[in-house]
């Protein structure tokens, strides 16, 4: 035990947490929260397409994968100016975290990734925390990117190891976990969690819980997603997630990793600004900003504003300029 952080969870607590009453959930989510972070503080995130569809995959969530017919546009990799420009833009809306996507399966070896090399170290210099998704890595290519100032990389188990299979057959979890071990060998922040709206059970969603809050360092952060259901995706005619299950998985999650970021990711844009209170209620201190999420629609930047006002939140500053005026003032 670690400041009262724990990575021995054993699947029956989660189970009793996850299931305990709604209402003494939050207030207990919302007891931890307070005691570990500023609940006032919600860290805006900006997230990018860097490299939009055409992937091999076969993720039955994702708009994105080459086999379903989307209506995605396929986009070959931007130019790195045209990616800093848009990093401008979201630091100059107040982000302090921006976050480049990318439809591979994979890392290659390449002039590509030589590119996304360089635009790391450009988001960097403009003092931003920079955010990759660019799917599996092996380790020399995690330092790599360590190396050019990468911040946090984004690589999700999406569900239980048990359901995965029923999702994803293109790649196993244990090559997800791979990846997330290289990252962590580099130095670079785990940004990890999954979807709820899979068709997956609660067992499921708590085995998620069980494998992220086990491991020997929580994730920095935990993106909870609600599944944006996608025309075209064997997954479109799935319920949409109740807002309750959203609930209940921040809050399970807030309790479970108590200082890590716990992000309310996709499916805001059909959410209410009270839906979304709820959340923040339940433990959620990070949100991804901006009018596209990757290639679906996200709540506009003046929406997020208005909700920001009346809730009475604040953007978070970055990691990076904190540590900056703290020297400072040493
Ligand atoms: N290709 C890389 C990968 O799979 O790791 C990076 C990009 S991928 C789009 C990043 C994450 O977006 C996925 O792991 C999944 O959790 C989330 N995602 C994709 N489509 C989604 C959808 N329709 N609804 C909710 N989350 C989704
Ligand atoms: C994460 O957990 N959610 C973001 C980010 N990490 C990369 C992606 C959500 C994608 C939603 C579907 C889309 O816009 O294509
Ligand atoms: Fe490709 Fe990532 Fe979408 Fe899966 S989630 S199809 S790997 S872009």
């Amino acid at each position: 035990m670690n400041n009262g952080i724990r990575n021995d969870w054993s699947i029956e607590e989660i189970h009793d947490i996850y299931n305990s009453p709604l209402l003494e959930l939050v207030y207990k989510a919302a007891t931890v929260h307070k005691a570990y972070n500023d609940t006032a503080e919600v860290q805006v995130c900006t997230l990018l397409s860097i490299k939009t569809g055409g992937c091999s995959e076969d993720c039955a969530y994702c708009p994105q994968a080459a086999r379903y017919n989307t209506g995605v546009n396929v986009q070959a990799l931007m130019k790195k100016d045209e990616v800093l420009e848009y990093a401008q833009k979201a630091k100059n809306a107040g982000s302090t975290r921006f976050c480049m996507g990318a439809a591979w399966r994979e890392v290659r070896d390449n002039k590509d990734f030589d590119r996304v090399l360089d635009m790391v170290r450009g988001v960097n210099e403009m003092g931003m925390e920079v955010c990759c998704t660019l799917g599996m890595l092996n380790e020399e290519q995690a330092a790599k990117l360590a190396d050019a100032g990468l911040y946090a990389y984004n690589h999700n188990l999406d569900t239980s190891s048990e359901y995965y299979g029923e999702i994803i057959t293109t790649r196993t979890y244990d090559d997800r976990l791979q990846t997330l071990d290289n990252v962590r060998k580099a130095g670079v922040t785990v940004c990890c969690g999954g979807i709820i709206g899979l068709g997956e059970t609660h067992e499921d969603r708590i085995g998620m819980l069980h494998t992220l809050s086990t491991m020997p360092q929580h994730p920095e952060s935990v993106p909870i997603n609600a599944l944006v259901r996608v025309k075209g995706t064997p997954l479109e005619n799935n319920p949409k997630v109740d807002i309750w299950d959203m609930v209940r998985m921040i809050a399970t999650a807030r309790i479970l990793m108590p200082a890590t970021m716990v992000r309310l990711s996709a499916g805001r844009a059909e959410m209410s600004t009270s839906d979304q209170a709820l959340c923040f209620m339940a433990g959620a201190n990070s949100i991804f900003a901006g009018e596209k999420l990757l290639t679906t629609p996200n709540p506009s930047f003046d929406e997020d504003n208005a909700m920001f006002q009346l809730l009475g939140l604040k953007p978070r500053v970055s990691f990076k300029a904190e540590k900056e005026r703290l020297m400072e003032m040493a």
